[in-house]
């Protein structure tokens, strides 16, 4: 309901797009409910010219991280927009839905061996490969609800790529994906011929957050002419050692890591002037049941927990898309009432205070707590400089935030634990050679800043790729007029704008 409606069942829709400026691995997903879980898919963009910046690969092969739901996916969404809580008899005492889990993880699509349905092991994926050549795989985390680590037993990994554009090649071996990031690995296959585990281990936060199952999948990576008798192949498959489900330090620090290209054309512009400063923040608060003024919070069931972006929970458009509201006016006559994204949060508070983790009567939390629903959107100028910083927030749980905004590559500049101080923070940010993504994940407690340049008009949906949190309300829409347009900046004609 941003950029278009939904397609409906037995219809078609063609999309025409121009491919520019990127190379590497992107995926399309279904953006309604959750039913990107199963509707997803991966796209390749091979050079042009053929060759990379780096020796050609002897092979490619897509890695996609999934997992296996044996839930209707319509409820699931239900239940989390209804505050995490279900109205099904099968939930447990309290109605809480943490039971709201998928069954697996898979490695493109297999569950792997780790899981038994039927009394015999499931298939893995299996990766064949030479000894002595060069594999790209192409890793893609479309998964709902877990950032995952990566790991091949006896490999080591160079990073090459991040959401279809080049990086600094990056040696390590392990790598973290958040869900909607990509990355381009070269893996050498170096190691003695025989099995080796391939895994896929999701992360989460520590208590006294929510805890969920571990997520985990294996696949095998599987050497020609492996001798039946050599020394450390008569065995199981060789496991590579996992970080830790609670360690998150992993992902912050791989993420750290990374560093783009230098050169890159827009680069002069975002360093040079900025024309728009937001911080949002990123978190959870309480509405009440039915529209009421007040009601009783700290987990009363007289309240809704939502998911927030600068205390505004996004409720979607219902009649027609935003942009064709924008574009064509409100041919139903409704009107479309909608609020401009407060810059920044309205109240300042210490962000990442795990005090505020626990959600009981009387905590630390209350008085923070009441948020509101409202459809959101942020006007920019065409051609201004944007820089966003994003500051995750310990409000009832203390997720990491995987932010992806649609229509833009953005510049990544830095990361950081703890609340955002721009005095301290902008000296670390990095304008020579940092990363171009479309999805930066925000530490868990930590914050992340990025910058981009409105030069896409459009009305571009910038939300968490956690699906729990867009459910809830964790979004918010960017939009950009096209220069020549006579109300580039102003008035929308058709949409009226109550301030917040
Ligand atoms: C879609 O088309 C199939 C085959 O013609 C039909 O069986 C099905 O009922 C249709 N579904 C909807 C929602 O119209
Ligand atoms: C699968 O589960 C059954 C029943 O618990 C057990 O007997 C069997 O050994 C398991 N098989 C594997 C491969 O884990
Ligand atoms: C890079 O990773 C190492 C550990 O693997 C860590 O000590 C270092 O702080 C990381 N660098 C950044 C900038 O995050
Ligand atoms: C809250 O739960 C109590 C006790 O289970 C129930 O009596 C009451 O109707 C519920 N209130 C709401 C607003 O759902
Ligand atoms: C915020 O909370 C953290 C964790 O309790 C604490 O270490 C830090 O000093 C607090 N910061 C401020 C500005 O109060
Ligand atoms: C959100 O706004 C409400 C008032 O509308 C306020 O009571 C609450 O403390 C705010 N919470 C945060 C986290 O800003
Ligand atoms: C965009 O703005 C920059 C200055 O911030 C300017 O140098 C550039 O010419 C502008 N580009 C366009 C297409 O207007
Ligand atoms: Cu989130």
């Amino acid at each position: 309901m941003i950029t278009q409606c939904p397609i409906q069942p037995n219809t078609t829709f063609t999309y025409q797009f121009h491919v520019d400026g990127q190379e590497g691995t992107l995926w399309w997903h279904a953006h309604v409910s959750l039913l990107r879980a199963t509707l997803h898919g991966i796209i390749i963009i091979r050079p042009k010219s053929g060759s990379y910046p780096f020796q050609k690969p002897h092979m490619e092969v897509p890695i996609v991280i999934g997992e296996w739901w044996q839930m209707d996916l319509m409820k699931v969404d239900k239940d989390f927009a209804n505050g995490g809580v279900s109205d099904d008899p099968g939930a447990d005492a309290t109605g809480d839905t943490r039971g709201d889990n998928p069954a697996s993880a898979t490695i493109n699509g297999k569950l792997g061996d780790l899981n038994n349905c039927s009394g015999v092991a499931e298939d893995n994926f299996v990766m064949n490969v030479e000894y002595g050549k060069t594999y790209m795989l192409r890793l893609v985390n479309a998964a709902l609800f877990s950032e995952y680590y990566f790991k091949v037993a006896g490999h080591k990994f160079t990073v090459v790529g991040a959401d279809a554009n080049y990086i600094r090649p990056y040696t390590t071996d392990v790598v973290a994906v958040a869900p909607g990031e990509t990355f381009d690995i070269l893996m050498v296959a170096d190691a003695p011929p025989c099995r080796y585990y391939m895994v896929a281990k999701a992360n989460q936060p520590p208590l006294p957050d929510p805890q969920i199952p571990e997520f985990i999948s294996n696949g095998i990576v599987q050497y020609k002419n492996t001798p039946s008798n050599a020394d450390n192949c008569r065995h199981e498959p060789l496991m590579p050692k996992m970080p830790d489900q609670h360690d998150t330090l992993a992902s912050f620090y791989f993420h750290g890591n990374l560093s783009g290209l230098p050169g890159h054309p827009l680069l002069t512009q975002i360093k040079d002037h900025v024309n728009e400063h937001l911080l949002i923040s990123l978190g959870k608060g309480t509405i009440c049941k039915g529209n009421k003024p007040s009601c009783k919070r700290g987990g009363s069931n007289e309240s809704i927990e939502v998911a927030y972006m600068n205390n505004v929970s996004f409720s979607y458009p219902e009649k027609m898309s935003l942009l064709e509201a924008r574009q064509y006016g409100n041919r139903n006559g409704a009107s479309m009432v909608l609020q401009d994204l407060p810059s920044r949060p309205p109240r300042s508070f210490n962000f990442t205070d795990p005090k505020l983790i626990p959600v009981v009567p009387g905590g630390e939390l209350e008085r923070l707590e009441p948020s509101r629903k409202a459809t959101t959107v942020r006007r920019f100028a065409h051609n201004a400089t944007v820089e966003v910083v994003f500051q995750s927030t310990a409000t009832m749980q203390s997720d990491s935030n995987p932010m992806h905004l649609h229509g833009h590559d953005f510049f990544v500049l830095a990361q950081g634990h703890g609340n955002y101080n721009p005095v301290r923070d902008v000296r670390r940010y990095n304008l020579v050679d940092p990363l171009l993504k479309n999805t930066v994940q925000v530490p868990r407690l930590g914050w992340a800043a990025i910058r981009f340049v409105a030069d896409n008009p459009g009305a571009w949906f910038l939300h968490c790729h956690f699906e729990f949190h867009i459910a809830m309300g964790m979004s918010t829409v960017f939009s950009e007029r096209p220069s020549s347009h006579p109300s580039a900046m102003g008035q929308e004609p058709y949409i009226r704008t109550d301030q917040a």
